[in-house]
């Protein structure tokens, strides 16, 4: 066999092989009686394409994954508060019986690119630091304080740290956030850091060097600041590393981000937006990029969790399968699986919840965030603050 095998490698490339195992898993496709009786075909030899769509797709038989989003209004420190952000919420974790969550945080006006001052602050998660909050209830939420802030002058995270993830592994508990590194500018690259404490308290400890940094690989088009003239766009996180988002799988650190493109155009309704998978080790690193990335050409902020033997995921807005939950029994290979009506903003997950009781139980309740925006203000200057998300699933499949 391993002849045959090692003979078929070099007559085709593994990628020919592969592609011709999907076609014939798809022509021999059987469906059964019991499918078109489903689907109200009449008729399997006259099908329109709608029909041989929903055979393939299968949705009727992913009615478990079906369900709603809504949002819930906290109590306690981190709800709505003038002139305050508090956004990108991690998953909440639970230590001791109290639950933490982590989230960027900043004061001050939004000024937005181009105002001649390099200190202005230019987006709502500029001149962020990531702080954090405790609650017994998931409810109620005290703002404990700082938990980590900008490095040092001169370094890749000296401008601004936001949008965190924690993961708690083996005693220790690790922070991976974006990082952006002065003057913060339309055309600026960003990285992700990794901070490490003992105890979900602190003190947080910095890595020296971010562990993804942006693929760098398209060129820019003129002097000018602007993201989007290139001359070629490179690959899918050419410019930003976004959302980082850590989960322990199969004995490897999986690190799922957002990718952000040099020149990036808008598709499908929405903007160009895709996500990939940096794998590794040990946790700190090095963590490599899958070569099947992208492994989403949709979705914004990142929510994904471990669901059986694979991974689960909802993917939010933009692109193509916008507002879908999808699942991989790889973690790379991710098919759709139900459609929902709205996806909260920048969902943590909690941890602590029977993941494997239900393909949405991941989903019952966790933390996003919201914007609160003032009259003929743009969104931007709007404030941001946290709430509360639960998943109702259909009512057939309680
Ligand atoms: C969010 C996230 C990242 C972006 C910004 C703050 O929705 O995708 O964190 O940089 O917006």
């Amino acid at each position: 066999i391993t002849a045959i095998f090692g003979l078929a490698c070099l007559l085709f490339s593994c990628q020919d092989i592969k592609e011709k195992e999907v076609e014939t898993t798809s022509t021999k496709e059987q469906y059964t009686q019991e499918d078109y009786d489903f689907l109200a075909i009449g008729n399997p030899e006259k099908m329109s394409a709608a029909s041989k769509r929903a055979l393939r797709n299968n949705y009727h038989k992913n009615e478990e994954w079906f369900g709603t989003f809504s949002s819930q209004t906290l109590k306690g420190d981190v709800g709505y508060e003038k002139g305050v952000i508090r956004r990108d919420p991690t998953m909440v974790i639970q230590v001791d019986g109290l639950y933490y969550t982590w989230y960027s945080k900043s004061v001050g006006k939004t000024f937005g690119f181009g105002t001649g001052d390099p200190d202005k602050k230019v987006f709502p998660w500029d001149k962020t630091e990531i702080w954090y909050a405790t609650s017994s209830d998931g409810w109620d939420w005290k703002e404990q304080g700082v938990a980590v802030t900008y490095g040092p002058k001169g370094e890749y995270d000296d401008r601004s740290v936001f949008t965190p993830e924690v993961l708690a592994h083996e005693g220790k508990y690790y922070l991976v956030y974006q990082c952006v590194q002065f003057p913060y500018v339309n055309r600026s690259f960003n990285t992700v850091g990794m901070s490490i404490a003992d105890s979900p308290n602190g003190p947080w400890k910095r890595l020296e060097a971010p562990i993804l940094e942006a693929a760098q690989d398209g060129e820019w088009l003129g002097e000018e600041d602007s993201r989007f003239a290139v001359k070629s766009q490179g690959s899918f996180d050419s410019q930003k590393v976004h959302d980082p988002t850590l989960l322990y799988y199969r004995d490897k650190f999986y690190l799922y981000y957002k990718g952000e493109r040099m020149g990036e155009r808008n598709t499908a309704g929405g903007r160009e937006i895709r996500w990939g998978v940096a794998i590794a080790d040990s946790i700190e690193g090095p963590y490599v990029k899958s070569e099947y990335n992208p492994i989403t050409h949709s979705g914004h902020e990142l929510c994904v969790w471990k669901y059986k033997d694979g991974i689960a995921m909802v993917s939010s807005a933009d692109g193509p399968e916008r507002q879908t939950i999808q699942y991989s029994e790889d973690g790379i290979n991710f098919e759709i699986m139900s459609y929902v009506n709205w996806v909260p903003s920048a969902m943590g997950l909690v941890t602590t919840l029977d993941n494997d009781k239900h393909p949405t139980e991941g989903l019952s309740w966790g933390l996003h965030h919201l914007s609160h925006n003032y009259p003929g203000k743009p969104w931007w200057a709007g404030d941001q603050y946290l709430a509360r998300f639960s998943f109702s699933r259909n009512r057939n499949t309680k």
